[in-house]
């Protein structure tokens, strides 16, 4: 069995994780999970906190955290260069892109999804847009900083973290809260990405329309399908 990746929709940070398999290009099957209306229920099987995304490997384990999924899928394509040897100053160089990307930049776009998700309470909702532009007009500073004289977030060629990047790299603008072009080496990587045959065919996953696969991707399978396989 191929490894499945359960992506969910809409703007899933998962969106990483389906490019880096696409990179990757070898086989995997996706499992699709509306986050609005699908967390609950049989998905906590997968994944107990009910987050997406999650990785089910060969033998039915599960993998969560996207730092985790994405090493898992860097370590299987030694060829394809989407990580380095361990004790190499690049392997800490991609550690460091992918931890900062997850922790803080992420966690930058909290208040905003929290806003997002708040039905009423104008006054709150502004209090979260405030305190999330801040927030994220730091983690884009903070990151331009880390771009500096460099091509690709963790070293000479596309990585996982650029993978990862180019799903959250998208919520500053659906959220319409920064202008991405005031950190000129952030936008350059995300216009480098913007192009990337793996990215529009993540973007056509998430949009449910035809999508072109580099070659690995086996197809959809729905949850129901998936839970006999789950290790015990
Ligand atoms: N630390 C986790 C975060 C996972 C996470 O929060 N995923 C979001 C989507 S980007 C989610 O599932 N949200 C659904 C919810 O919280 O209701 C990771 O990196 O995988």
């Amino acid at each position: 069995m191929e490894p499945i990746l359960f992506y969910g929709i809409p703007q899933g940070c998962s969106f990483g994780s389906i490019v880096a398999l696409e990179w990757l290009g070898e086989p995997y099957r996706l499992c699709r999970i509306d986050m609005m209306t699908e967390l609950g229920g049989a998905y906590g099987r997968i994944h107990p906190a009910r987050k997406t995304p999650a990785l089910m490997l060969e033998d039915g384990r599960i993998v969560t955290e996207s730092a985790a999924i994405l090493l898992n899928i860097a370590a299987r394509g030694e060829g394809r260069k989407l990580g380095f040897a361990p004790g190499s100053a690049d392997f800490d160089r991609l550690n460091q892109a992918l931890s900062f990307l997850t922790t803080t930049f992420f966690a930058s776009f909290g208040p905003l999804w929290r806003a997002y998700k708040q039905q009423d309470g104008a006054e709150t909702r502004q209090l979260l847009q405030n305190v999330g532009a801040d927030d994220v007009a730091k983690a884009h500073q903070q990151l331009d900083a880390m771009l500096e004289g460099r091509e690709w977030l963790a070293g000479p060629h596309k990585t996982v973290a650029d993978a990862y990047f180019a799903g959250i790299g998208r919520w500053a603008n659906y959220h319409r809260i920064v202008d991405q072009r005031a950190f000129p080496n952030v936008w350059r990587l995300i216009e480098a990405l913007d192009h990337d045959p793996a990215v529009i065919f993540a973007r056509a996953i998430e949009a449910g329309e035809p999508a072109m696969s580099a070659g690995g991707f086996r197809g959809h399978v729905p949850l129901a399908d998936v839970l006999p396989k789950l290790a015990a």
